[in-house]
């Protein structure tokens, strides 16, 4: 799906701004809401997760539905226009309405839809208002317990007072109109869809393209370099352009072409990065020279716009994360904005990018794994016995992602989930057709992964047969070992020597220690910055002595908001920064360690 962008022959036209809010009471469907402007309605800003920007724990905590509306009116001059609504994520489930008439229904939370709304659209004054629902369950990615079920933040037994969201995941459920809505107009003929993946021979570039249309028109395609000039073109819905001298995108170091292209009265144009991904034994290459990963694992997530788009923290978080001598991050647990992919396409940062495949392990944590009769279940036991329900949605969100980013440069691998039940049984049969069906769609045939988890039995892990990365989330000396460093060291080199046997690449896409910014001790104890030092110089003794170790993230770039519950204080405080980004003393650390470690040939 294209981003939206103004050229000589398309508009766009930004809908954000403050719009009117209401949670539902239960009537807001009955009632009607949709039809006419919504009644004591409070403000709310759009693109931002509502849930930290008004008090109250039933305002954070609301469970179900939630309704915005605003007038719209468009300009007699684009009427004539295809005109097309483009929501950029709406965290979990939406209805759009205009003029009460709905338009589109949307399940899953962060990628993008839209709809073509000329049919439904007046002259005058339109109202549009977007339902929003935030429920999880065994049918969602991520995944909740079923019906709001469940207790929060307590082993003792406690009664269930009312129905409301019990994440499966470690991170706040917020939601709402996360990312931009936009208004964007094309000519009736319009470019659909533009595909383009390099091969790299010499100094010259083959860029093979392939352009979807609707309607009828020619197709032309010019590319330009960064100085504006034109460096191949070629007519047709597909063909090959050739970059002779090619400049190459390279991680920190990143170069755009923009490609033009012309199909009939449309022009759409898209900046891009000429570069190669490839794995190779127990290398993985970028533009052939071996890469090493050094970064984080990351959330969108910032107070109090919860997990809506905030551009000045995008732009600052690449700021600190090239301060510190980082050259990747994952995106972890949900692919992120459309606006920070294209960032890190701009600034070099590598990017593996990831589903919202997150919590889908009922033997674990989170009090989703019982059956309404209060019987144990295991994920991938069969649907009407309460297994999980996420495999056609799965699907759907892995292809939508990967056509969404599947002509980024800085993409370079998928996460298909993180911490699945990847060792439980039917895992492999859950698994083995998402990765096939990446592989199908993925044009560039870019690696694919699953992020696999400790406290299982990792010799049966499915990773093994489809992973072409081994990624691994591992928390010896955390979870394991917890304040004993040197036992977790032994038990570390032992898991990690598996790892390293197989001649595939592996690295680390989670390690990290609880760290309370401003707690010090002389001798490092659990939850001081000086434990974190030590536990990261820990796990770096044992992995830089591992051939295959291709890359190292840690957990987490920054603090970030959860659940509440006796396993986190006010959040999750593995940040490398704080949630407001100012460094722990481990930043300094690892600054000075990542500035050392070359982006390629680390481990030649
Ligand atoms: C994990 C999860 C991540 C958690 C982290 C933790 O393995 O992937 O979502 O936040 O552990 O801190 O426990």
């Amino acid at each position: 799906m294209l981003y939206p962008i103004q050229t000589q022959t398309r508009a766009v036209i930004d809908l954000d701004g403050i719009w009117a809010f209401r949670l539902d009471n239960g009537e807001g469907f009955t009632e009607k809401w949709y039809e006419r402007p919504l009644q004591d309605a409070m403000t709310m800003a759009v693109p931002a997760s509502y849930n930290d920007l008004k008090e109250g724990v039933n305002f954070r905590e609301h469970y179900g539905w939630v309704f915005y509306q605003r007038s719209l009116s468009v300009p007699a001059f684009l009427r004539e226009q295809r005109l097309v609504l483009r929501m950029g994520a709406v965290t979990h489930m939406a209805k759009i309405y205009l003029n009460g008439k709905l338009l589109c229904e949307h399940k899953g939370g962060f990628l993008p839809f839209e709809v073509q709304i000329n049919e439904s659209l007046t002259a005058e004054d339109n109202l549009l208002t977007i339902a929003v629902d935030n429920r999880i369950d065994h049918s969602t990615l991520p995944v909740g317990s079923e019906n709001g079920s469940g207790m929060l933040g307590s082993f003792m037994p406690s009664i269930d007072s009312k129905p409301m969201n019990h994440p499966n995941f470690d991170f706040f459920n917020y939601c709402g109109i996360t990312r931009p809505v936009k208004l964007y107009t094309t000519p009736e003929n319009y470019i659909e869809d533009v595909t383009v993946v390099s091969e790299i021979s010499g100094t010259t570039a083959m860029l093979s393209y392939q352009i979807q249309t609707k309607g009828q028109g020619q197709v032309k395609i010019e590319v330009y370099d960064e100085n504006g000039k034109k460096v191949a073109c070629a007519e047709g819905e597909e063909g090959v352009l050739s970059i002779p001298k090619v400049n190459l995108w390279w991680p920190l170091h990143a170069y755009l072409y923009r490609i033009k292209i012309f199909f009939g009265e449309d022009i759409y144009e898209l900046p891009y990065g000429v570069r190669t991904v490839k794995v190779d034994g127990n290398r993985f290459l970028i533009n052939g020279k071996p890469f090493y990963f050094k970064g984080y694992g990351k959330h969108e997530d910032t107070y109090p716009a919860g997990r809506g788009l905030n551009i000045p923290m995008n732009v600052k978080d690449i700021s600190l994360m090239k301060w510190q001598g980082a050259n990747s991050f994952r995106t972890s647990h949900y692919p992120y904005s459309e606006e920070m992919m294209r960032l890190c396409d701009r600034e070099g940062i590598v990017v593996i990018d990831e589903t919202p495949a997150v919590g889908v392990h009922l033997n674990f944590g989170g009090g989703a794994n019982f059956n309404k009769d209060g019987k144990k279940i295991n994920t991938f036991d069969p649907e009407d016995e309460g297994g999980i329900r996420t495999l056609s949605h799965h699907k759907d969100v892995l292809r939508d992602m990967i056509m969404r980013d599947k002509n980024h440069a800085c993409v370079v691998m998928w996460s298909i989930a993180n911490e699945a039940d990847s060792a439980g049984k039917g895992a492999f049969d859950y698994f083995k057709p998402l990765f096939e069906l990446a592989r199908q769609t993925d044009p560039q045939h870019r690696p694919c992964t699953i992020v696999s988890m400790q406290m299982q039995n990792y010799e049966e892990d499915c990773t093994i047969q489809l992973s072409d990365v081994f990624c691994l989330n591992r928390y010896y000396g955390w979870y394991a070992c917890g304040g004993d460093l040197p036992a977790a060291k032994q038990m570390l080199e032992k898991e990690l020597g598996f790892w390293n046997s197989f001649g595939k690449p592996f690295m680390f896409t989670e390690y990290g220690a609880d760290t309370v910014c401003g707690f010090h001790d002389a001798t490092p104890v659990m939850f001081t910055e000086e434990y974190q030092v030590a536990y990261y110089k820990m796990n770096h003794a044992v992995t830089d002595k591992m051939n295959g170790f291709i890359g190292e993230q840690v957990w987490n770039f920054a603090d970030f908001a959860t659940s509440q519950g006796i396993m986190r204080v006010q959040g999750n405080k593995k940040g490398i920064f704080t949630r407001d980004r100012k460094p722990k003393l481990v930043a300094h650390y690892l600054r000075d360690r990542w500035l050392k470690i070359p982006d390629f040939c680390y481990k030649n």
